[in-house]
């Protein structure tokens, strides 16, 4: 079958599986080129499927060597084989067992999905269907198997083997040149939470006792020589671990859990049972080699995947259109412990950049989709900003709504009814519908309709009434497949701020709700405020209560006010931003830069008095402020017609003009925010060197002769690689014979530290100069980049793609060029190709000329013979 004819999986097709598999028992000789797998499949039919229906096992990639059906070899007329499936038209009709024998390449598995070697290390990635590359199986979410796993190998090659669950025997074969390991998880589960490990690995190890008082071993297994950088990551995972037990009542419930890092894996990280493997770059940190925002992303992930135990290995998914049911939950649980351990509203600016900048732009495009898709070809392309992101701004608005007693009790609930099974969304909210009381029918809209609603605000103040009236009104624009949208149910947040900061609000209004909450679930809703001596100022969407776009008309002196005086600190950075977004919008969708110069020194004195002020008692929040709306922001903002480089005139334009007028205090920041002591990744001293990195990147653009000095001597003097890389970052934006100098430096100071080298291939390829193209080109041809290397890829190529102007210069090239490297990487791994080509989803907001050559490169791939079905489907769906 072609790709582009796979067929259509349909939410409401679903049925249960006809058959279920009760327990796996699995033997895995582990061999680079010829691993041998033997499973016994334990399978009886379901009540709830199809009395006598045949039995159909997933396959891909797969030959049968062998099966026998209750240890008889089963005749050839009684099954079928081929790679994708193995069936059996008339199986008996009640319980039997399966034995089924494949040989697997994993040294030829460049697809990283199934059973591969990385450096040597031999591991495996199950989701979404990466376990029907290992046997034939019933390979959907909702069959849930006991596993028992025997693993053999060299002891040389991989004296490390594990699995899931917990160890139950181990022991040298006779001769002492190979070993073999038993583990057994006693927690059904599905397939794609199935996963190997066997290698040469080193690793830490600490134990760990839950709440509930049950021993478990934690440890953390690294490439050979790298145990001294695996601390960082047990060190985080003891922190969530007291953390789930704490918030959210969840103990651990192995003897052991273990955390391996790869260096060759298609995404982040994988939560399979007791055993998550890691892409090594989400677990290898020490100062030299690791920035401050790899230390927070490390914590981050580790918390993210121990979370899942629960949130989706517990409590798993009925089908793959419930992924939000895990991924959006667990999301919204490691933002939620990144908040505790660190600075909430900071945490809460980055993930709201984070969702405007990859989740609206999807929301904007042709990938637009809801948070629960109705359809897919493939499934590994919903694994989205719009489920992930989106999907937790859900459970946060959810929150909101029902209240933090509601929701907390839902949540228990949750824990209890739906444990061991695999289970839907609507068995989510029924929870928290009998836990508040409320009918949350229209509130699952949000789960159903695609697109990000726009909210219009106006206010009037009457003096003679001592009245404010807040007009509220929403639209959702129309997007692929849906045209027609209906109002969704938006929690806005709000105060009134008045001379001397927040108006009192309780009694002023019936329409609140208990944290200053109003609910718009209508087309329009207007609000009164009574009781008012003076004209307010409003602060809508505190926290960023829903993930909409606001439009609101207040002037750019009332926002500078908020800027100052809202006890909001995410509003107070929002109305900086809102003010610098509304001038570069202008000015980069006209072509009159002029305004911008009375804007700068609008702005300018206005982060003068607040960066006079106490403001820098919260560097971190700080540095929030002093960093502007990006190019790729201000574009998506405009929406429609974009020519990048008009964009990008306008930001560089604006934001040397402040670095101008704030030279000075800039200047002393960087001097005065200056570490002394050893490195230390915690909240205060990173904030501090994201205070003062931030000022260094302004003064490049703004005294650029200075700023290269500063920087040449910061890169000298640093202990640690944040100051490091601002100090790259910073000569990225002064082009001469001194960033080329730079460049080389690090390159040579980092040889032999690819993890640290992909910062280094990033950094040149976001220059927004036209020479960039060519000088990624010349840096694909080096020893450090591969593209066989997810990593490196990700870094070199995803960075180009990621560069506004260059992406999309005016001669196409740069369409041109990606779009030949997603066709190549297509034939080894089309997860990371397809990808690569979702870079292209805000080809259509452009102007005419860009428009047209992006479409003809995607083209390009859609005409492409042999396309896998991971880049079919995002070729097609682009185009549509
Ligand atoms: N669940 C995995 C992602 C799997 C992606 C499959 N293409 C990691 C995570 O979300 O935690
Ligand atoms: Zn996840």
């Amino acid at each position: 079958m072609r790709a582009e004819d796979a067929p259509m999986i349909r939410l409401e097709d679903y049925r249960p599986s006809d058959w279920l598999i009760d327990t796996v028992d699995l033997d895995i000789v582990l061999d680079a080129n010829r691993t041998r797998v033997r499973a016994l499949l334990q399978l009886r039919p379901n009540p709830q499927g199809r009395a006598g229906a045949p039995l159909v096992l997933d396959g891909d990639e797969l030959t049968l060597g062998s099966i026998a059906l209750d240890d008889v070899p089963l005749d050839a007329a009684l099954y079928s084989a081929t790679p994708q499936s193995l069936t059996l038209p008339s199986p008996p009709e009640r319980a039997f067992s399966l034995r089924i024998e494949t040989e697997l390449n994993p040294a030829a598995n460049t697809k990283l999905m199934g059973l591969y070697r990385s450096s040597g290390v031999y591991c495996t990635q199950c989701e979404a269907d990466g376990f029907r590359r290992i046997t034939y199986f019933l390979d959907r979410p909702d069959v849930m198997s006991v596993y028992t796993v025997r693993l053999e190998a060299q002891k040389a090659e991989a004296p490390v083997l594990l699995a899931n669950g917990n160890l139950v025997a181990a022991a040298e074969l006779p001769g002492g040149e190979r070993h073999f390991a038993v583990w057994h998880d006693p927690h059904p589960k599905p397939a794609y939470l199935f996963a190997i490990v066997g290698g040469r690995l080193d690793h830490v190890r600490q134990p760990y006792v839950t709440a509930d008082g049950r021993k478990v071993e934690l440890a953390v297994y690294v490439e050979p020589g790298k145990a001294g950088r695996a601390g960082w990551a047990l060190d985080s995972l003891v922190r969530c671990m007291r953390w789930d037990e704490r918030v959210f009542g969840r103990n651990y419930d192995l003897d052991v859990f273990n955390v391996v890092a790869v260096s060759d894996f298609n995404m982040g990280a994988m939560e399979n049972k007791g055993l998550n493997i890691f892409n090594d770059k989400y677990v290898l940190a020490d100062p030299p080699t690791a920035s401050d925002g790899d230390y927070i992303s490390i914590e981050a992930i580790i918390a993210h995947e121990y979370f899942h135990n629960w949130t989706g290995n517990r409590i798993t998914c009925r089908d793959w259109f419930q992924l939000c049911l895990k991924e959006g939950l667990t999301v919204f649980r490691d933002q939620e412990f990144s908040s505790d351990e660190r600075s909430r509203p900071v945490k809460r600016i980055a993930d709201v950049r984070t969702l405007r900048s990859t989740q609206f732009s999807e929301d904007a495009g042709p990938l637009a989709h809801p948070v629960r898709p109705r359809a897919y070809k493939e499934i590994n392309n919903f694994y989205t900003p719009t489920v992930y992101e989106k999907g937790a701004e859900v459970i946060r608005m959810l929150k909101v709504l029902i209240g933090d007693d509601a929701f907390a009790r839902g949540m228990d609930l949750y824990f209890e009814r739906c444990d061991g099974t695999a289970a839907t969304i609507e068995e989510f909210l029924d929870c928290f519908i009998e836990t508040s009381g409320q009918d949350l029918g229209h509130f699952a809209r949000w789960y159903e309709q695609a697109g990000t609603p726009t909210v219009v605000a106006s206010g009037r103040y009457d003096a003679a009434t001592q009245s404010f009236t807040l007009d509220l009104a929403q639209s959702t624009p129309p997007t692929p497949g849906q045209s027609e949208k209906a109002p969704v149910v938006i929690p806005v947040a709000l105060g009134l701020v008045g001379k001397a900061g927040d108006l009192p609000l309780d009694s002023l209004s019936p329409a609140l709700k208990a944290g200053g909450v109003v609910v718009l679930d209508e087309p329009s809703l207007s609000v009164t405020f009574t009781g008012l001596t003076e004209a307010p100022a409003p602060s809508l969407l505190r926290g960023f209560s829903a993930p909409v776009r606001l439009e609101l008309d207040l002037g750019d002196a009332e926002l500078l006010r908020l800027f100052s005086a809202d006890s909001d600190s995410f509003n107070r950075w929002q109305a900086f931003q809102t003010v610098a977004t509304r001038a570069l919008v202008r000015a980069g969708a006209g072509s009159d830069l002029s305004q911008l110069d009375d804007k700068a020194s609008e702005l300018a004195q206005a982060l003068k008095g607040f960066l006079a002020g106490p403001a820098t008692a919260d560097p971190a929040f700080a540095a929030q402020v002093l960093r502007l709306p990006g190019p790729a922001d201000i574009a998506r903002e405009i929406g429609r017609n974009v020519d990048p480089d008009a964009v990008f005139a306008a930001h560089r334009k604006l934001s040397r003009g402040i670095g101008i007028a704030l030279s000075r205090p800039l200047a002393e920041l960087h001097s005065s925010l200056r570490e002394a002591g050893p490195y230390s990744p915690a909240a205060g001293p990173a904030g501090r060197r994201a205070l003062r990195n931030e000022a260094l990147g302004l003064l490049a653009l703004a005294t650029p002769e200075e700023a290269s000095k500063l920087a040449q001597a910061q890169f000298a003097e640093a202990d640690n690689l944040t100051d490091r890389l601002a100090a790259l970052a910073a000569m990225t934006l002064i082009p001469g014979e001194a960033r080329e100098a730079l460049i080389a430096r690090f390159s040579e100071l980092y040889a032999g530290e690819p993890l640290v080298l992909d910062k280094w291939l990033m950094a040149q390829a976001l220059i927004p100069e036209a020479g960039t193209l060519d000088r990624v080109k010349a840096l694909m041809a080096s020893p450090t980049f591969s593209l066989g290397n997810p990593n490196r890829v990700r870094a070199l190529i995803g960075g180009l793609a990621a560069n506004l102007t260059q992406f999309n210069r005016a001669d196409g090239a740069g369409y041109g060029f990606i779009a030949g490297i997603v066709i190549e990487l297509d034939r080894s791994n089309p997860q990371v190709a397809s990808r690569l080509l979702s870079s292209f989803k805000t080809w259509r907001m452009l102007e005419d000329g860009r428009r047209e050559k992006a479409r003809s490169a995607l083209a390009m791939v859609a005409a492409t013979p042999g396309l896998s079905r991971d880049v079919a489907d995002i070729a097609a769906r682009s185009l549509a």
